[in-house]
């Protein structure tokens, strides 16, 4: 009996000798200090709403420094530690303190580039989140020294693979909705669906989506945020215009305006969303007047546009970006100037004393349907048939009246 319990013992000794020999650097009587970001910017508009890493392993001992990693917003870090949240505002725990994972843990707001250090004192795992947005949450798993844990690298490969893997998510939905969506009414007249920010729990992409439009006068244009934050889009707002007054948002801004717009003076689908506050959700202008449109998300920078041509007239796009050239609809084919659309696309093009027309040194070959012509000096061109000498991929949209080219 005793020499079993003494087996076990020196199984335990070894073992712990064994863990120490593999985790060298992790079991070491050395402190460590671990960073977690509170938010965290992947590129110019999109931003994690999340805490990176999610989970973290540490030592008893080990500090963790939390820090804003934002351009914008601000966070806090919370640990409610099995506590119920106070009512009213939660009391701040100095930055450096030491933690034993039994009372509330609360940092003040951090803004940008603003830290938060915590010293754990106690193995368990403790969960934290952000008390502005609750949606952002995390663990600390905090283990016992001399104990394995995952090393620095390994929890760093860890985080870059699931970023990774959002930011494909996430380039997928923006290309999806950055193709244009509308919707017909009974008289003809579109109604364009532009994404005022894309956003789920986890990242924020901050832009208009599509970021340009390309529309006919009498078309209408839809903003909708499904997002967690406050957006808006405005068109002309005078220099100067405050954002904010003594009484809060400047309501010449924040209010709709011009909702049927002539392209003089300000619109403003005024704030829209979130919808968690109760708020509309949406805002429309319908655009009258031909002529090319900046809309600005002033709370958060970004901007989009919007172009409109004349009633009924017929659009080119290409990869995206309205091409305002004059077109001329023929036996089936959508004719542009030549100059116009090889601007365009990027390409060589010429035309030699045979009228032949050349596209990046070849001749441009199309059906007698499709055959260039000259009017008043300019050569127009089929645009199906470049973007097939090309290799593009287009297509033809007979209700929007528009001809998209996508460059391969
Ligand atoms: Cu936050």
């Amino acid at each position: 009996m005793r020499r079993r319990l003494r087996l076990i013992l020196l199984a335990l000794v070894l073992a712990t000798v064994g863990v120490s020999g593999a985790y060298a650097a992790d079991s070491t009587d050395t402190a460590e200090t671990w960073d977690v970001s509170v938010g965290l910017m992947m590129n110019h508009d999109t931003e994690m709403f999340s805490m990176q890493p999610g989970t973290i392993y540490i030592h008893e001992g080990d500090t963790v420094v939390f820090t804003n990693k934002d351009v914008l917003a601000p966070h806090i870090v919370t640990f409610l530690a099995g506590n119920p949240r106070p009512e009213d505002e939660i009391p701040v725990t100095p930055s450096g303190s030491k933690w034993d994972g039994t009372t509330i843990l609360n940092s003040e707001e951090m803004n940008p580039g603003g830290t938060f250090s915590v010293i754990f004192t106690k193995s368990g795992a403790f969960s934290f989140y952000c008390d502005i947005h609750p949606s952002m949450t995390g663990v600390v798993v905090v283990v016992p020294k001399g104990q394995p844990i995952p090393n620095k690298v390994e929890q760093a490969a860890h985080e870059k693979a699931y970023l990774n893997e959002i930011m494909k998510l996430t380039e997928e939905r923006i290309a999806y909705y950055t193709t244009p969506q509308y919707t017909k009414d009974a008289k003809g007249a579109l109604t364009y669906k532009v994404n005022a920010s894309l956003s789920n729990s986890q990242v924020m992409v901050n832009a208009f989506l599509p970021g340009e439009l390309y529309i006919n006068a009498g078309d209408t244009v839809e903003w909708t945020n499904l997002g967690g934050e406050a957006h808006l889009a405005v068109i002309n707002m005078p220099k100067g215009t405050p954002f904010f007054t003594e009484n809060g948002l400047n309501e010449a801004v924040a209010k709709p305006s011009n909702p049927i717009y002539d392209g003089k003076g300000m619109a403003t689908t005024g704030i829209i969303g979130p919808e968690l506050y109760g708020l509309k959700t949406s805002g429309s202008i319908t655009f009258t007047a031909p002529g090319t449109y900046t809309v600005d998300d002033n709370l958060w920078g970004f901007s989009g546009k919007i172009v409109v041509a004349p009633k009924g007239a017929t659009k080119l796009v290409v990869n995206g970006k309205a091409v305002v050239v004059d077109t001329v609809v023929k036996n089936g084919h959508v004719f542009v100037p030549l100059r116009g659309l090889g601007n365009a696309l990027g390409i060589k093009f010429a035309v030699d004393g045979k009228k032949q027309v050349t596209i990046n040194g070849k001749k441009l070959v199309a059906g007698s349907d499709a055959a260039p012509y000259f009017k008043n000096g300019t050569a127009y061109v089929a645009a199906d048939s470049v973007a097939q000498l090309l290799g593009h991929s287009y297509s033809w949209d007979q209700t929007a009246k528009t001809f998209t080219i996508t460059t391969k």
